[in-house]
């Protein structure tokens, strides 16, 4: 393999500037190691991870367990594509719906390939299943929304950034606000309404945590209405929330479940959609599919990721980790006039900075928090997201919160 050059981080940022789409704006910070929660530059510094890459990386970086199933399969056999069988699919696939409590799983690559797919599914079913006039289908999203970036699903964002300048857009979706019942009982009312999708913890938005009770009220309108409730736990699944899934805090179970990022733990692109035969049988051979979908890699890695899951509690530790870094960050916000609230639920949280969402404060104290060691990323102007990987232990938290301590004393 062509080996890699000797480079500094200013060198690679160039490279990247020159020889890559901008579609990203990253923190000035190159990566070459992780390891658990820690991550260090080309230069040798060593960082906290607080982001986990968007919680894919919930078990840690480079999990010995998980990237071990990873090379062994990939020594082994790496891609059949769905014309054969292999030896691995049926094993994950037997292992993820018992881990879930679904009949069937179709297994994707990316969150947006999920997404995408529950909605194919949803509209299939309400067709086949529930008399739903052919090309009417309307499904409910919600208000400042995040399921992914293709073009389908930016159609029903409201994200001026993520949608100008992509259309034409895909029909038959209806928004209505986050966290609002009657929104969504009102909604219900309309024609053709197939399904509900939803994220239980919006966490683009802001890590936005909905009223107790929202999912559950939300689960039985959508019965009651013969809709289908769709749960994108892409970001919230696999532990991050304090539970394996967020919408286990209500014990709602969905129609239709859409998990992506850490059921493969960031080590490889593993997503999935779960539902029970009456919904996933709608789907017959060569109706839907994709190349890697399902591959023995991605399974053996996923399978591998979800043992480390269980087997190291990573559930309970959010739960209780989480509720103590929220009582530390709350006794900051009474310090620091900056900081305006900490909100989440488990270690998916997020600080309000006490400025303008156009402001540069949440970016520069980000820029400061790389400085003493811990790296962070603000979502929508002034919010921090806060969400390290779920096997840090208690003395590195507290290594964190001071961390942070120390860099708000600076602004
Ligand atoms: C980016 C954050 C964004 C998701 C939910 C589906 C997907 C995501 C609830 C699609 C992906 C990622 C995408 C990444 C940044 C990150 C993200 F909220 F997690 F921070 F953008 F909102 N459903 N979220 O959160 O999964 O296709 O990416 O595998 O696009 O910048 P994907």
């Amino acid at each position: 393999m062509k080996t890699l050059e000797k480079l500094s981080s200013a060198q690679l940022i160039e490279m990247e500037d020159k020889h890559g789409a901008h579609n990203y704006h990253p923190l000035p910070v190159v990566l070459e190691r992780g390891e658990g929660v820690y991550v260090w530059d080309v230069e040798g510094k060593k960082y906290y991870d607080f982001l986990s890459a968007y919680s894919a990386v919930n078990q840690g970086h480079c999990h010995p367990r998980i990237v071990d199933a990873m090379v062994n399969q990939a020594r082994t056999l790496t891609l059949t594509s769905r014309a054969f069988h292999n030896n691995v699919l049926g094993q994950f696939e037997k292992y993820v719906t018992e881990y879930f409590g679904f009949d069937k799983i179709l297994p994707m690559n990316t969150g947006a390939e999920a997404v995408e797919t529950a909605i194919k599914l949803c509209r299939k079913w309400a067709y086949e299943k529930n008399g739903i006039p052919e090309n009417e289908a309307n499904i409910i999203v919600c208000e400042n929304n995040f399921h992914g970036r293709t073009t389908t699903i930016i159609s029903f964002s409201n994200d001026e950034n993520a949608r100008k300048n992509f259309g034409p857009y895909t029909p038959g979706f209806i928004k209505i606000p986050y966290n609002d019942i009657e929104a969504l009982e009102k909604a219900l009312a309309e024609e053709n309404v197939a399904g509900f999708m939803v994220e239980p913890i919006q966490g683009e938005a802001g890590v936005y945590v909905p009223d107790d009770n929202y999912l559950s009220e939300a689960k039985e309108l959508c019965k009651a209405s013969g809709v289908l409730f769709i749960a994108d736990e892409v970001q919230t699944g696999i532990a991050r929330t304090g539970k394996l899934l967020a919408v286990d805090h209500e014990e709602v179970e969905p129609d239709i479940l859409i998990l992506g990022k850490a059921i493969s733990g960031g080590v490889y692109p593993v997503s999935a959609v779960l539902a029970n035969d009456t919904v996933m049988g709608v789907i017959k051979p060569g109706q839907h599919g994709s190349t890697f979908g399902g591959n023995p890699v991605g399974a053996a890695v996923a399978m591998a990721a979800l043992e480390v899951v269980k087997d190291e509690n990573l559930a309970e530790k959010a739960e209780e980790l989480g509720q103590f870094f929220r009582d530390e960050i709350h006794k900051l916000v009474a310090k620091y006039p900056i900081v305006k609230l900490v909100r989440g639920k488990g270690l998916l949280n997020a600080v309000v900075i006490n400025d303008s969402e156009e402001s540069e404060t949440a970016w520069n104290i980000c820029l400061k928090l790389r400085d003493n060691g811990l790296l962070a990323k603000p979502t929508h102007g002034n919010i921090i997201r806060f969400a390290p990987p779920l096997v840090m232990t208690k003395d590195e938290l507290i290594d964190c919160i001071s961390i942070i301590d120390k860099t708000l004393a600076e602004f």
